[in-house]
């Protein structure tokens, strides 16, 4: 686990250099999707995959996406016909949380270059297993 600034820097790197590439490609998480790559999955249905951060920032850190990503790059980019879908993927990491972190948690979504987004396929990432500070970076 990690959460020094060095780690903080190296992810606003990540994201501004994904921020500048074209949002349409294919990211990391459609190999993890496929199987491609392998990862440790948590939790999947027909539309939501929730599976452990590779770089956790906690000792819970688990990500929750949708399965098809469908023009949904960064919450921004959400129409209003996915709606459902977006609050099946906040039901589904509420889920996961309460098994996961009994004593609380944090959902986050990062959004943008500002946000720190480093991967274009819309994720929520639930946080947990520690006393959490705020306000973050
Ligand atoms: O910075 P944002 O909000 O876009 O979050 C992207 C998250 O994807 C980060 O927390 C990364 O640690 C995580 N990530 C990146 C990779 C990866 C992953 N989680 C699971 N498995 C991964 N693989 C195999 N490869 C990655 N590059």
């Amino acid at each position: 686990m990690s959460n020094n600034n060095n780690d903080t820097n190296d992810e606003v790197a990540r994201a501004t250099a994904a921020a500048a590439k074209d949002p349409a490609t294919e990211t990391i998480f459609d190999k993890l999707l496929s199987g491609a790559w392998p990862s440790d999955v948590v939790y999947e249905d027909d539309w939501a995959f929730c599976f452990r951060d590779v770089n956790p920032q906690a000792p819970v850190h688990i990500l929750c996406i949708p399965k098809v990503r469908d023009g949904l790059t960064q919450l921004v980019h959400a129409r209003e016909d996915q709606k459902d879908l977006l609050g099946h993927l906040l039901y589904v990491a509420k889920e996961v949380a309460r098994k996961e972190c009994p004593e609380g948690y944090r959902i986050v979504i990062n959004d943008g270059k500002d946000g720190a987004q480093s991967v274009y396929h819309l994720h929520l990432h639930i946080l947990g297993g520690r006393q959490l500070q705020w306000p973050p970076g």
